[in-house]
């Protein structure tokens, strides 16, 4: 890749806190990631996160509810499959890190995201507006997530929506519910999700997108699966803080 448009995508990401590069993975590639998502989901292999443990808006109240067993979260991707380290260290991606990260080497938590999120017609819940670091303890407050996209990714399917610009903003706490989702009932809030965007995606496309970004996604309503393969980096001077969940396990050099 030229170092003008690496160096364009870097100045991108850093205004906006997020990017998108089309096509990053192959037809066939996505053909080959989908295979593998199919044999995790039948017969299910967990660990899962399901749609009853997500508390979120919608999602059922107990895991014996109707629904509650809906897989939400293929967790611990990194540790399943060599395919999915192999995606998980791939060089397209690791070059666009090391830029986004000035030049440091990334290393790719397995302790937060590490997973293919599934979004199942029916009962999946919606994901309310928050920014990823708020249960994330590292020295700096500057992870980044990769999202592949395994199909295409559009509102009625729950795409991601996104606030142009927000990892740089200094939110009062005041402005947070107990879970750290903004509160929508305030109308500063109000002006500041006004400013969303939505990320279509097509499969192979892959969003980068920074730990401070707000973000949320709508439920899927067709009754076609929707999955994407989600790790987070952070460079590697970058360390987790001792005693936290952020480092019950090490982070992997890419
Ligand atoms: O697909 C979704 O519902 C969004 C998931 C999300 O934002 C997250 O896990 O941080």
């Amino acid at each position: 890749m030229a170092a003008s448009l690496q160096q364009s995508e870097a100045e991108r990401f850093h205004r906006d806190g997020f990017i998108v590069v089309r096509q990053l993975a192959s037809a066939a590639e996505i053909e080959t990631l989908r295979a593998l998502v199919s044999t995790l989901l039948d017969p299910l292999q967990g660990p899962v996160e399901f749609e009853a443990d997500t508390g979120y808006p919608g999602a059922p109240k107990r895991r014996l509810d109707e629904g509650g067993l809906t897989p939400r979260r293929l967790l611990h991707a990194y540790s399943r499959d060599a395919l999915l380290r192999a995606w998980a260290r791939d060089a397209r991606v690791a070059r666009r890190l090391t830029s986004f990260f000035d030049g440091v080497a990334p290393r790719v938590s397995q302790c937060h995201h590490n997973c293919i999120m599934t979004k199942h017609p029916k009962f999946s819940s919606l994901t309310s507006w928050h920014q990823d670091i708020r249960y994330w303890a590292f020295q700096r407050p500057d992870l980044i997530s990769t999202w592949l996209a395994l199909g295409p990714e559009r509102k009625a399917n729950g795409a991601l929506l996104v606030i142009p610009g927000s990892h740089r903003l200094e939110i009062d706490a005041l402005r947070y519910d107990e879970a750290l989702f903004l509160r929508t009932d305030l109308p500063e809030n109000q002006a500041l999700i006004a400013q969303a965007q939505m990320v279509e995606l097509d499969a192979g496309d892959m969003l980068f997108f920074h730990c401070r970004l707000f973000h949320a996604a709508g439920r899927n309503e067709t009754d076609t699966l929707k999955c994407s393969l989600v790790f987070s980096y952070h460079d590697e001077h970058n360390r987790a803080n001792p005693g936290t969940r952020s480092a019950v396990y090490p982070s992997i050099p890419v």
